[in-house]
């Protein structure tokens, strides 16, 4: 069976602690927290895993327009230095994995004043600089493609595989994220043989971005890929109310009994959907 976890960011306002209880009512067995290195207090993060029996595997790299890896100069250095930050909470809460969008999520325009040439060896040489620090840390990089509604960037594996062959780096691999694969891949399960040796992580949505089972991505087709390809990372729940611009998911007041509805049927539909794998 998977490690089952859930991101935290996506839950809204509610307290750290609440997101946590919910959790642990449902069965999770980890628990994604937003990579927030200047705002989440990593005792306080270890405090409420302890108190909830969770651990931490992966931390979701957060990447407004202020942390652009296709930078250069000044701004370059700075997103950078967040990704370095986001190592360092990474160790404090056990993470093995940070996720990480090369470009600022909602930017779906080139910046006009370079060449994609130019953003692509920024972000190439940020993610290595970075990468570098990492692995010092024995933390590993999943680069995120996100769908074309959310970038002109990296936006299929197709396109992640060739950004992180050309990085070239030990601590840098890929992640699947189911909900933006149903828009971008032609098959998320031929992508994922095509992406198997570097897969380091999954983001688990039905194609709506609800939780699994909500919509008509074949979720037992997946995970019997997974399993033929050896994933033995974690299938983290990634599911959203219906919001076009994911991040404001952040600042909304929760919606509690939605939440606890997304959280339940997500990890009981997977469950159910693994076991009728192992028994057919
Ligand atoms: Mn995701």
């Amino acid at each position: 069976m998977y490690h089952i976890g859930m991101t935290q960011w996506i839950t809204g306002d509610e307290p750290l602690e609440v997101s946590c209880a919910r959790m642990k009512k449902y069965g999770y067995d980890g628990i994604e927290f937003a990579a927030e290195p200047y705002q989440l207090d990593p005792d306080e993060c270890v405090r409420l895993m302890k108190k909830y029996d969770l651990n931490c595997r992966s931390l979701c790299g957060i990447f407004g327009e202020e942390r652009d890896l296709t930078a250069d100069g000044g701004a370059g250095e700075k997103a950078v230095q967040y990704l370095r930050d986001s190592v360092d909470l990474a160790v404090k809460t056990g993470a093995g994995i940070i996720i990480v969008v090369p470009s600022p999520v909602g930017r779906t325009k080139k910046p006009e004043d370079r060449t994609i040439e130019e953003l692509n060896q920024n972000a190439v040489n940020n993610i290595r600089s970075a990468a570098d620090y990492a692995q010092e840390k024995g933390v590993r990089f999943a680069i995120e493609a996100i769908n074309r509604y959310e970038t002109y960037f990296v936006n299929t594996l197709t396109k992640a595989l060739k950004f992180v062959e050309e990085i070239n780096h030990p601590a840098v691999g890929i992640m699947a994220d189911l909900f933006h694969m149903s828009i971008e891949e032609g098959s998320s399960v031929d992508s994922l043989y095509m992406i198997r040796e570097h897969l380091l992580h999954v983001h688990i949505a039905d194609n709506t971005r609800e939780a699994a089972g909500m919509g008509h991505t074949d979720f037992k087709e997946i995970l019997r890929a997974l399993k033929r390809i050896g994933y033995e990372g974690s299938l983290t729940m990634e599911f959203m109310y219906r919001l076009a611009d994911p991040y404001s998911s952040r600042k909304v007041s929760t919606q509690t009994a939605l939440m606890d509805r997304y959280a339940e049927q997500a990890i009981q539909y997977i469950k159910m959907m693994e076991k009728s794998i192992e028994e057919s």
